[in-house]
């Protein structure tokens, strides 16, 4: 299938009754692309909804939906000029006036889209509320964009759907049904950006060939507002220019990413910007030639800068010096701050490890205060059992979005000090590396499409809840019922604990396999790892006890955190036990506020996780009625598998664990409690 079948926005249910009766016209004086799109989503929504033809008409009347911009004034004069104006590009109004009139208004045409999207998901979700909508949204970041991780050959690093969805040797002339339905499915939960190739970035990319293929892309999606933005390779000048070498201070260098820059922009005159991870992970970057971080970004910047564009300069580095990987991003990056050109936004990932099933957040957020930053997630399962496992990711987010850094007293939450709220930034954003490929069901996974879409929807409103949103997309995605939207909205809001529990409980972390990072290989040290993971991998087991000691006595990584957190996680007894092993190496025999020992909570955590799952299945199973054959099929045969390894998991990491705790594992785990 090659369409959007199955995505969110395909589920409509028919509205029987309800307060919220269908319009009896639309009327829509603008025409411009996006408009008519407005327009063809309107007609087919209603029309999905209601079983009723909507009709046009040339003027605001009673009982209409009418949707247009500022600037048209039989509208505009139903409001008030300062809603308007902080409202922005992006924001919008959806107000019923008098005479049953509903009004969609914004400041531009992607505005009026994103409200156009929202009424219908209001529609599809909530037709139980007020007959008269008085909504007014302003999304909590200016960027909300997708990373692709997918390579020029079509294969997709960490991606588990499929091959890519970008199919090169076709472009520019063959223009795939896909990207349509992937910029509409993006542009109706608010996405409004996609760098389309791996930060792993190869020189070819920016070869007019491809760039020729990339402004057929950014064509096709910009009346549905998605900026087209690439990874670079910093060696580009010398590799694909024939430069002696790509150092950020050589003149020709600067030149020959300004003249890049210019080609690109002749070519896509609205083009986001550049990605880039240099520096890290063996690629290239400025301190191979003795600059830093902050010379390469500039460098960048400055060739986007007559363009409007900006550099997402990439915060993940770490190598084997020994030190704890933990702690090298904010070892590397605070002494930068306020040497970034205003253009520049770090791109930071949520936790200073590396995308865990858990970690804390990334010191980074709490450190930089002259340097925008942005946070990135990742919607891909890398370390979350690929497309295999049901694992919403929603709460994940959350979790990190809602963590207090403290770093401007109280309630510096990460979303505050990433939205321009506390610093006054001139660019927001938030990148999420995405899970889609060419599977028929995009994510492989038929509830991964969840995470994509809950990736989306806090990008435009952090403010909401995880179960809010699971519950949305269930409502759009399978059913309306209400035992099935409450048996999988748990089921969903569990599922992030279940796969801490049986991966990586309590703090512990990165116990995967070193190459695929998918099942267990805590013994990882044995089978040959990177040396930077060594020795005795992150978890630190032996015969005393298990966790890695980043305290004041140990790494000291918590000195990177604020107070109070600093004393917080500093101290065992105070730290939360989620993070314990993250933060502490405690022994066996050490007491938890249960009253158990280290040891046997693990066992019980490993047990639970595994229990959780069999509960997934039990679920799944008893709402098989409410399904379709083939959804409720697919799942169920994936639910085998994250059965079968969590069992894995669990008897892997605790069978590893006992060589050095030498305790024996209580007997009765099994057992549901
Ligand atoms: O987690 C690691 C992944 C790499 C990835 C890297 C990164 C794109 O295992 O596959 O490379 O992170 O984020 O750069």
């Amino acid at each position: 299938r090659l369409d959007g079948s199955g995505l969110w926005f395909t589920h409509m249910e028919t509205i029987e009754s309800g307060p919220l009766a269908c319009p009896s016209f639309i009327y829509m004086p603008q025409s411009t692309p996006t408009f008519s799109i407005i327009h063809k989503e309107l007609k087919s929504g209603l029309n999905k909804l209601y079983n009723q033809e909507v009709k046009d008409e040339s003027q605001l009347d009673s009982n209409g939906l009418c949707v247009g911009t500022s600037s048209q004034k039989d509208l505009s004069t139903y409001f008030k000029n300062e809603e308007l104006s902080v409202l922005g590009n992006d924001g919008y109004i959806i107000r019923t006036v008098g005479n049953n009139v509903t009004i969609i208004i914004a400041n531009t045409d992607l505005g009026a889209l994103y409200g156009t999207y929202h009424y219908l998901r209001c529609l599809q979700t909530d037709n139980t509320h007020k007959a008269n909508f008085d909504i007014v949204e302003i999304p909590s970041y200016q960027r909300r964009i997708l990373n692709h991780w997918d390579n020029l050959d079509g294969t997709v690093e960490r991606g588990y759907a499929g091959h890519s969805i970008w199919q090169w040797e076709d472009l520019p002339e063959k223009i795939s049904p896909r990207y349509v339905e992937y910029a509409k499915a993006n542009a109706s939960i608010g996405i409004n950006g996609t760098v389309l190739n791996n930060v792993n970035a190869k020189p070819d990319i920016l070869k007019l060939e491809y760039l020729e293929k990339v402004k057929v892309l950014a064509n096709t999606f910009r009346p549905y507002g998605i900026k087209v933005y690439l990874s670079i390779n910093f060696s580009s000048p010398s590799a694909l220019g024939g430069l002696e070498n790509s150092d950020p201070l050589k003149e020709e260098v600067q030149n020959w990413w300004k003249e890049k820059a210019n080609e690109i922009y002749s070519l896509i005159p609205d083009f986001g910007g550049f990605l880039v991870k240099a520096n890290s992970e063996g690629l290239p970057g400025p301190q191979d030639f003795g600059r830093t971080h902050a010379d390469g970004a500039n460098m960048l910047a400055d060739a986007l800068k007559p363009h409007g564009g900006i550099v997402m300069w990439r915060a993940f580095v770490y190598n084997s010096s020994g030190n704890d990987r933990a702690k090298q991003a904010y070892d590397e990056f605070k002494p930068l701050d306020g040497k970034f050109r205003k253009n520049v936004i770090l791109q930071v990932k949520n936790g200073p490890v590396d995308f865990q099933p858990r970690e804390p957040f990334s010191p980074l957020f709490g450190a930089l205060h002259q340097t925008t930053l942005m946070p990135e997630l990742q919607i891909t399962q890398e370390y979350l059992g690929f497309s295999d496992h049901l694992v919403y990711l929603g709460t994940l987010f959350k979790e990190f979005l809602n963590s207090d850094t403290y770093t401007n007293g109280r309630n510096s939450t990460v979303s505050i000090i990433t939205d321009g709220s506390v610093y006054d930034d001139s660019i927001t954003a938030i990148a999420g590396v995405a899970n889609i490929g060419l599977d028929s069901n995009w994510c492989g996974h038929h509830f991964a499409q969840a995470n994509w879409y809950a990736f989306g929807r806090l990008a435009w409103n952090h403010q909401l809840s995880a179960r809010k949103i699971a519950t949305e997309w269930l409502m759009q995605t399978f059913s309306h019922d209400p035992d099935f939207l409450n048996q999988m909205s748990g089921v969903m809001m569990e599922s992030r604990e279940a796969v801490v529990n049986y991966m990586t409980p309590l703090g512990l972390h990165h116990l995967m396999g070193w190459g695929h990072h998918y099942g267990p290989e805590p013994w990882c040290e044995i089978s040959g790892a990177r040396p930077d993971w060594l020795p005795t991998y992150y978890h630190k087991a032996d015969s005393i006890g298990i966790g890695f000691n980043r305290s004041s006595s140990g790494s000291n990584a918590v000195s990177q955190y604020a107070e109070p957190l600093f004393s917080v996680y500093n101290d065992p007894a105070l730290c939360p036990e989620e993070l314990l092993l993250w933060f502490h190496h405690l022994p066996w025999n050490y007491e938890l506020v249960n009253g158990r020992d280290l040891w046997t909570e693990l066992c019980y955590r490993y047990s639970m996780g595994v229990e959780q799952v069999k509960y997934f299945q039990c679920t799944w199973n008893s709402l098989q009625s409410k399904v379709d054959k083939n959804r409720f099929n697919d799942v169920q045969n994936k639910l085998a598998i994250q059965l079968k390894e969590a069992i894995w998991w669990r008897d892997a990491c605790l069978l590893y664990f006992q060589t050095f705790s030498h305790r024996p594992i209580p007997s009765q785990l099994d057992q549901p409690k």
